[in-house]
């Protein structure tokens, strides 16, 4: 490690990585740098032991058996909800419902909130840094109800204009529906203050918080929205778990968006009734095992701190945009004032797949390519862009060795 690294971190990072079995693994030959946070991050052995020890022990349906495994998995299951709740500050597990990831719950959002309420001229309010997860489900959802999508711009910065957020939410403004964090430039959004301009004027929020939930601490009542919501696997926990937070009084508004066992409180041939929340909005046997992993993943997380996390990931973006920025031909996208742990860049006269597959090859694994936010790279005018996504495990000189092999890179596209 640089002496300046070491003079920016009281954090003990090697610690921490003794907890992650994958981070000791070679790749190509070299050691794993992994710098591709963004898209998933890795499991510490503890979130690994408690889907083990899950299937070796406790493993059978929930809510449905008199059975002693019947009830520990249902103890698992409904324990990692209340966590899950103490984690957003959610007032009741009836406002936690479990879902495959952040893009299942906005798709509940958009098809049961929005398709039985919207009506042709109203208006869904996004902004253009948006995850094609929050953009499409309300594009399906305009042309199923006649609305029409309104798109929030951003600066060169890639910064959203509050005062410009605020000039859009109009009377037919039915939701306003943000990201916290964007995974294409690590812009941080104030979304506390654009939930209160939206609740003033009567309308509904969501918060999609895939990238923030790992960085920021977050609570759903001090922020206010309606929504939230983000996936497990961002989060150190499994992938197939995520979570929709919503205000109990709209869940309970809310028909179901899935039919079929658990979701129901009686059925017969004239009709059925749905059973309490948030069981409603879940149909059939859940991902139980991700559950119990996505609440080790939770307890984990909070062992470490997310303040002493989100100081670490700080002091990495710092140190790393100034490495970056100093790299001749290289250009940083997304220069936000206000951002969370992650650098999208383009080289000249590199592709960012030919950098990801050269970097690769460094051991150094990065994410290249549109990032999911295709809108974005239309607006900055790149086809793609690499990006470097941190977590509190990794190291400056992980980005010391993410420089090096950038450094190679050029050297070969000279
Ligand atoms: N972004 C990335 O590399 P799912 O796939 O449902 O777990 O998460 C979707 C999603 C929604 N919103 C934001 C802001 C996200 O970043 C993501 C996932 C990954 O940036 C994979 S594309």
């Amino acid at each position: 490690m640089s002496a300046q690294a070491q003079a920016t971190t009281p954090f003990d990072v090697e610690r921490i990585r003794a907890d992650f079995p994958i981070l000791s693994r070679k790749v190509h030959g070299k050691p794993l740098v992994y710098l591709d946070n963004g898209a998933s991050s890795q499991h510490p052995q503890s979130v690994i032991d408690a889907e083990a020890d899950y299937y070796a022990r406790h493993h059978a349906n929930v809510h449905r058996g008199v059975h002693a495994l019947s009830q520990e998995a249902t103890d698992l299951f409904e324990g990692a909800r209340e966590k899950v709740r103490r984690f957003l500050n959610a007032r009741s597990t009836r406002e936690i419902v479990f879902v495959r990831g952040t893009t299942e719950a906005i798709n509940l959002v958009a098809q049961s909130w929005g398709r039985p309420r919207l009506q042709p001229g109203d208006e869904i309010l996004v902004t253009w840094l948006e995850h094609h997860a929050n953009i499409v489900p309300w594009q399906l959802l305009c042309q199923q109800t006649g609305a029409t999508l309104k798109v929030v711009p951003i600066d060169r910065r890639g910064v959203v204009d509050f005062a410009q957020f605020e000039a859009m939410l109009g009377p037919r403004t039915r939701i306003a529906a943000f990201a916290q964090v964007s995974n294409a430039l690590g812009t941080v959004l104030p979304v506390a203050r654009m939930a209160a301009a939206a609740r003033a004027r009567g309308i509904v929020t969501l918060i999609d918080g895939a990238q923030a939930v790992p960085h920021l601490r977050v609570d759903v009542q001090a922020l206010g929205c309606d929504f939230y919501a983000f996936s497990g696997h961002k989060l150190y926990g499994p992938t197939g778990i995520g979570v929709l937070y919503g205000r109990e009084q709209l869940f309970e508004e809310m028909p179901p968006w899935q039919g079929g066992g658990d979701m129901i409180l009686t059925v017969s041939f004239q009709g059925s009734t749905w059973n309490a929340l948030p069981y409603k909005f879940e149909a059939g046997t859940p991902n139980i095992a991700g559950a119990v992993g996505l609440g080790a993943a939770i307890d984990y997380l909070e062992k470490v701190g997310i303040g002493n996390a989100a100081e670490h990931e700080h002091s990495l973006l710092d140190y790393a945009t100034a490495k970056l920025g100093d790299f001749e031909g290289l250009t940083i996208i997304g220069t936000a004032p206000d951002k969370a742990s992650l650098v999208s860049f383009v080289l000249d006269g590199v592709h960012p797949h030919d950098l990801g597959t050269i970097l690769d090859m460094e051991g150094v694994a990065i994410r290249t390519g549109h990032h999911c936010a295709m809108p974005v790279m239309e607006f900055f005018d790149v086809p793609a862009t690499a990006r470097a996504s941190f977590s509190f495990y990794n190291t400056h000189a992980e980005i010391d060795a993410l420089v090096a092999a950038l450094g190679k890179a050029r050297e070969m596209f000279r």
